[in-house]
């Protein structure tokens, strides 16, 4: 099968359940001929992934285990990665964690501690892993990332997680520099309100879904699929000129006013 993504190995971290982002990637980046390797933080997720890994008939290179906090673990995971795999040439960094608390009221009372969990968790985690990662991306390469609209604009309830993906998407363009010398791209995607694990249980969720439906020019919410298809344009070839950039996958809505 002639596949955009024939001959290219993928690093996919954060796939939970069928629900989330990554798996809309993985499928994207299946159906066009990739190499997946795969990391997971709970065992939770590796005992799905593997579900899902078989419903699909998707034969992974390699799952490893990652915790996105952790510079030993991210260490381990991308030495193992260059022992049996070698060389990589993209990686979807699909992770964020704040703590529930910081994702209702104001954000004037975000915690010392909630603060540095959601930048540690959702944008250093970037940094970390693209360090890692970029040594074995010997043959030039493509790291693609998840942000939402809260890091340009105020949104509701998203609070210390705006701040953390600001601190995301600039950390996208301080890498885009710092790695485009050795063939190395970096850009985000930023995608509508999608029904994940994650936005389970957090308030006024559903709220933001009819909004969208109401006010973005396409007048309907996006799927990990649009996700997953836009994710695997920015690892293809075919985004070869893109670097530093926050595409958004959103049906349209940033635009609004
Ligand atoms: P999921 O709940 O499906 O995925 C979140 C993933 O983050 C899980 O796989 C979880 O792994 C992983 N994770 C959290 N902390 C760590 C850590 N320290 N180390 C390793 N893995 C970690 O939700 P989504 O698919 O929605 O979220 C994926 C990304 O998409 C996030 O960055 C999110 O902010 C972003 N996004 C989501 C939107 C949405 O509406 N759903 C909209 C815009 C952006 P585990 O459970 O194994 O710890
Ligand atoms: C304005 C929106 C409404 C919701 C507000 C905040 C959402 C924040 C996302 C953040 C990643 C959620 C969490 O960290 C949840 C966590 O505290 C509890 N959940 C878990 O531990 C589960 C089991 C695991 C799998 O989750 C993680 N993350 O590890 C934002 C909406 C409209 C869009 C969303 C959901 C954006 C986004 O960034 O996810």
């Amino acid at each position: 099968m002639q596949g955009l993504m024939n001959n290219k190995t993928v690093v996919i971290m954060g796939v939970a359940n069928n629900r989330s982002l990554a798996w809309g990637v993985a499928k994207s980046l299946h159906q066009q001929g990739a190499n997946l390797i795969f990391t997971y933080r709970k065992e939770r997720s590796y005992l799905k992934l593997q579900e899902l890994l078989q419903e699909d008939g998707i034969k992974p290179l390699l799952c490893v285990s990652c915790d996105a906090n952790d510079d030993e673990s991210i260490e381990g995971a991308f030495q193992e990665m260059k022992e049996k795999v070698g060389v990589i040439h993209g990686l979807v960094h699909s992770i964020a964690f704040a703590d529930k608390e910081d994702l209702k009221g104001g954000y004037l009372d975000t915690t010392r501690e909630g603060y540095m969990l959601a930048q540690h968790s959702s944008a250093y985690s970037l940094v970390a892993i693209a360090r890692a990662a970029s040594p074995i991306m010997t043959e030039g390469g493509s790291i693609v990332t998840q942000s939402y609209i809260g890091a340009e604009r105020v949104v509701k309830n998203y609070n210390v997680m705006g701040v953390a993906k600001a601190a995301l998407e600039a950390s996208v363009r301080y890498l885009a520099e710092d790695l485009g010398k050795y063939g190395i791209r970096v850009n985000t995607v930023s995608a509508g309100p999608i029904r994940t694990l994650s936005a389970k249980g957090v308030s006024g969720f559903n709220d933001i879904m009819s909004t969208i439906e109401e006010k973005a020019p396409l007048r309907r919410n996006v799927d990990q699929d649009e996700v997953g298809d836009a994710t695997m344009f920015l690892l293809s070839n075919l985004s070869r000129g893109i670097t530093g950039e926050v595409l958004h996958v959103d049906a349209g809505y940033h635009i609004m006013g």
